[in-house]
């Protein structure tokens, strides 16, 4: 298998496997009472979610490493390219019903590698619809997940080659403490621009990516890098806003160059419109 079809198939079998993971969530909503490797409670539905992603990728002929969020190792399973997911992102919106969403992305090298070794990213928003925002080969394209009767799944293609023109929210997280220079920037971006936030990571940038703007989860006064994770959820959605004609950073520059130390690392993280994420680079 080529890894044009690797890419492919990795799309087609996380696609088919939404519509499962969202109906799955009812009865999975409660805590198993132990952390992931970033430390954080984790719930039922990350678990389950996690192993029926991991089944389906391992078992694709052109997926040579796994890596996720919820597990500490690298899952070696052949040769070629590398997958690294966060199932579920968001997972404390469980309870209140708003979005969660899986991310993935797929690495051409040996993980843990930077971000500029994507050769493609996507997320998954579970939302009243279900919806993938896939990045490959320079475009974004956006479908709707429906599932068929029998199994099958339909995606029906709804947003093509977007890009990221407009400027009219944004979305930060860690406002608890966040550090006096960042208080300021956001008071300034607060005086122009429509605030929504989430909680959940790929729902606030599939804001972004729709009505034009800016997220961040910055570095925080008790927490240097912040909280997302580089391989898992900035790198991924770093790629999907570049090739929106968006900006990524970690406040320096794109994410896509950050240098890789640990699977599970945590980075500052700015992504969005070109011009905000500039003036951000300036204010800070
Ligand atoms: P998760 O993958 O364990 O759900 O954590 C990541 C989430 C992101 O989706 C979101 O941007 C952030 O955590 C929200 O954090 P907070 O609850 O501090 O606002
Ligand atoms: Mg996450």
């Amino acid at each position: 298998m080529d890894k044009e079809e690797t890419v492919d198939e990795v799309v087609r079998s996380v696609a088919e496997t939404a519509p499962h993971i969202s109906s799955g969530l009812m009865h999975r909503r409660e805590y198993v009472g132990e952390q992931n490797p970033s430390d954080e409670e984790v719930r039922e539905a990350d678990v389950w979610a996690n192993e029926l992603l991991k089944e389906q990728i391992t078992s694709i002929e052109g997926v040579g490493q796994f890596a996720s969020e919820e597990e500490k190792i690298i899952t070696d399973c052949g040769e070629g390219l590398a997958v690294a997911i966060d199932p579920l992102d968001g997972s404390s919106n469980i309870p209140t019903n708003n979005l969660i969403g899986t991310i993935v992305g797929i690495y051409d090298g040996e993980l843990p590698c930077k971000g500029e070794n994507l050769v493609a990213a996507f997320y998954v928003v579970y939302g009243p619809l279900t919806t993938m925002m896939v990045a490959l080969n320079g475009d974004v394209n956006e479908y709707v997940i429906e599932e068929r009767p029998g199994d099958d799944i339909e995606m029906y293609l709804v947003g093509e080659d977007l890009e990221i023109e407009d400027d009219r929210i944004y979305g930060f997280g860690g406002n608890k403490n966040w550090t006096e220079e960042f208080r300021e920037f956001e008071s300034e971006i607060a005086e122009d621009y429509k605030l929504r936030y989430s909680g959940a990571l790929v729902g606030d940038v599939n804001q972004v990516m729709h009505h034009g703007g800016m997220f961040a989860y910055p570095e925080r006064t008790d927490a240097s890098n912040g909280k997302l994770r580089l391989l898992f959820e900035c790198n991924p959605v770093s790629y999907i806003v570049e090739s929106a004609s968006g900006a990524s950073s970690d406040g320096a520059g794109s994410i896509l160059k950050v240098e890789v130390e640990e699977l599970h690392q945590r980075v500052p993280f700015f992504a969005g419109h070109t011009d905000m994420i500039r003036k951000m680079e300036n204010s800070l």
